[in-house]
């Protein structure tokens, strides 16, 4: 395929509630939407970095100056074969995982489209639904307590606390007291040191399934250390930047689950790298979330419907971040199970009238 065009099209979405973690309190969604157009079809791709760089070091300026000035001129320049190959071709450009996978996505969806296949297909995805957890931002504890009752209800296969420390012990405490064998789990976001052995050991007694990201956003070997001293198994997030990263974190076991976020990662090839990796050596993954719009939330579904991800991932019902989503096709899990959009490709197209509403710049790149 040839490419003719990409499009950088920024939208701002605002959540339903303020999400608040370890690194900081959103309001909304800045999502990078990229479009690229080729033969008459459209593909899309959304990228996760955000205008600051709080999850990780990259940002949206950054991201639109490369995907303008590198990734999408180098693109229109060559044929594309496969989209397996896109981001091999842009390792000239050290880093930026985000920025290349918002790119190499769209690449993917508009290649099924293309085919006439949805995206599942191309990745060897059997299922046509997935399961899935919900992930809670911190809230005070009664509210928290109540919203775990609410997923509990609504079916939803597992629960994640952001905690960070001060706010952990007394939380899960309460939601434990209520909900003493529920599927449960706890996302620090990096927000503790090995000095905190204290509060780690009594974040240990809680039958927690896993505990996501306790320590450093790029670390390796302290987290190695703390699997060392904990019952519950460790799961990385931020320090999991390409299948190297998660190679040396298996080796080094500084995990035994794996998050796997398309965007952190450096996109769908790396995905599945990492994903014949994690199954060869039967560690368990699960599909991340970054709040994404429909269109990276498609993705994510799509993507978890490869065989090794067992473990629920955190694509809930667009519903419980949005009050409206720039999708046309609604995103909603049934009992803790999301089903995979059928059409080709990632299977959703964009709501044209509201996206424009919420769009805050547009640029198109031709070749
Ligand atoms: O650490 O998993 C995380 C959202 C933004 C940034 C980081 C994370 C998250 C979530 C939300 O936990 C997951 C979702 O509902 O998409
Ligand atoms: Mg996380």
């Amino acid at each position: 395929m040839k490419i003719d065009e990409v499009e950088l099209r920024l939208v701002r979405l605002p959540y339903r509630a303020p999400f608040r973690t370890s690194f900081g309190e959103e309001s909304e969604k800045h999502a990078l939407i990229v479009t690229v157009r080729s033969d008459g079809v459209e593909g899309y791709g959304e990228g996760v970095m955000d205008p600051l760089p709080h999850y990780r070091e990259e940002c949206i300026p950054g991201a639109l100056h490369l995907l303008r000035n590198a990734f999408a001129p180098e693109l229109m320049s060559r044929v594309v074969d496969h989209p397996s190959e896109v981001v091999a071709r842009w390792v000239e450009w050290r880093g930026n995982p985000m920025a290349k996978t918002a790119l190499e996505l769209a690449v993917w969806d508009c290649y099924a489209r293309q085919q006439n296949v949805p995206l599942r297909k191309l990745l060897g995805g059997e299922r046509t639904d997935v399961p899935v957890g919900a992930s809670l931002g911190m809230n005070p504890i009664a509210q928290t307590v109540d919203s775990v009752a609410w997923h509990v209800e609504q079916g939803y296969k597992r629960v994640k606390l952001k905690i960070e420390p001060g706010w952990d012990v007394e939380l899960l405490a309460a939601v434990r007291a209520k909900f003493p064998d529920i599927e449960l789990t706890v996302d620090a976001n990096s927000a503790y040191t090995l000095e905190m052995m204290d509060l780690l050991h009594q974040i240990d007694e809680f039958g927690l399934h896993y505990i996501e990201q306790p320590l450093h956003w790029d670390d390796m070997l302290d987290h190695a250390t703390l699997a060392t001293k904990l019952r519950t198994e460790l799961c990385l997030d931020e320090s999991l930047t390409s299948p190297a990263r998660v190679r040396m974190a298996l080796d080094l076991k500084a995990c035994s689950v794996v998050n796997v976020k398309v965007g952190r990662v450096g996109g769908l090839q790396a995905v599945r790298e990492i994903h014949d990796l994690c199954v060869s050596r039967k560690v368990p993954m699960w599909c991340g979330g970054m709040l994404e719009s429909g269109i990276g939330r498609a993705h994510n579904i799509h993507i978890a419907t490869m065989p090794g991800f067992v473990f629920p991932g955190d694509t809930a019902s667009a519903s419980r971040t949005y009050a409206r989503d720039i999708t046309e096709q609604k995103l909603e899990a049934t009992n803790g199970v999301m089903p995979v959009p059928s059409g080709p490709g990632i299977g959703v197209t964009l709501d044209r009238d509201f996206v424009k509403e919420v769009t805050e710049s547009v640029e198109v790149i031709r070749r």
